[in-house]
């Protein structure tokens, strides 16, 4: 584990990712990764979906957690025993005891597709980490600060690593580059990302 900046954990191979890319193979067929739309009408070009109690979503009406996934009507997929564990020691080893994801947000990036700079923040207690697993081609990660704009902070994520926020970090702005045209065995030109969070 490595410390990048206060709360920004780095865990260089941590997962496997053929595991957690069967596991994405296995429930998109049921929960397809779908676009969603801002508030303001913009299509958000990081296509996803949830796995847990709760999931991220955003539509017309707004930011928020639904407990329903609004597409299928149906409570999204539980996120499986092996990844609450995996995600609940590397945030022990940050210094997050009681880390108890109750949702996973699966963000799918075609090449081309970036992530514009945005904080999480629709979640209740931030004094809880979120923490970020990469499977897939390599993307770069960048973290601004308190405000969006100014020099950024680069860090290229890799399949297998996983990257925990929290404390002081928790409310930093931070987006993805556009990812680049590459290619991996196990899933061509695809980077997936979970992001586990305790929203609720
Ligand atoms: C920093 N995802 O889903 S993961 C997101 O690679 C998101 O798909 C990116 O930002 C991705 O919201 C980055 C790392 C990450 C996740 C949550 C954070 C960094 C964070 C929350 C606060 C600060
Ligand atoms: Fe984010």
């Amino acid at each position: 584990m490595e410390e990048l900046m206060p709360g920004v954990f780095l865990f260089r191979g941590y997962v496997n990712e053929e595991d957690i890319f069967n596991t994405i193979v296995e429930l998109k067929a049921e929960t397809p990764f779908r676009h969603m739309v801002t508030p303001g009408g913009k299509k958000i070009n990081v296509a996803g979906f949830s796995m847990g109690q709760c999931g991220w979503y955003s539509d017309r009406r707004g930011y928020r957690y639904e407990k329903i996934d609004p597409l299928s009507n149906k409570p999204w997929p539980s996120i499986p025993d092996y990844l609450t564990e995996i995600t609940g020691q590397a945030a022990a080893k940050a210094g997050f005891e009681d880390f108890a994801p109750d949702s996973c947000f699966i963000n799918m990036y075609k090449p081309g597709v970036r992530l514009t700079a945005h904080i999480d923040q629709d979640e209740q207690d931030f004094s809880q980490p979120i923490v970020s697993i990469s499977v897939g081609v390599s993307a770069i990660f960048q973290i601004f600060g308190e405000k969006r704009g100014g020099k950024a902070f680069n860090i290229r994520l890799n399949g297998g690593d996983l990257l925990i926020f929290g404390g002081p970090a928790r409310r930093l702005y931070h987006g993805v580059k556009k990812l680049e045209p590459q290619s991996h065995p196990l899933t061509g030109d695809i980077r997936y990302n979970l992001t586990f969070r305790k929203a609720l």
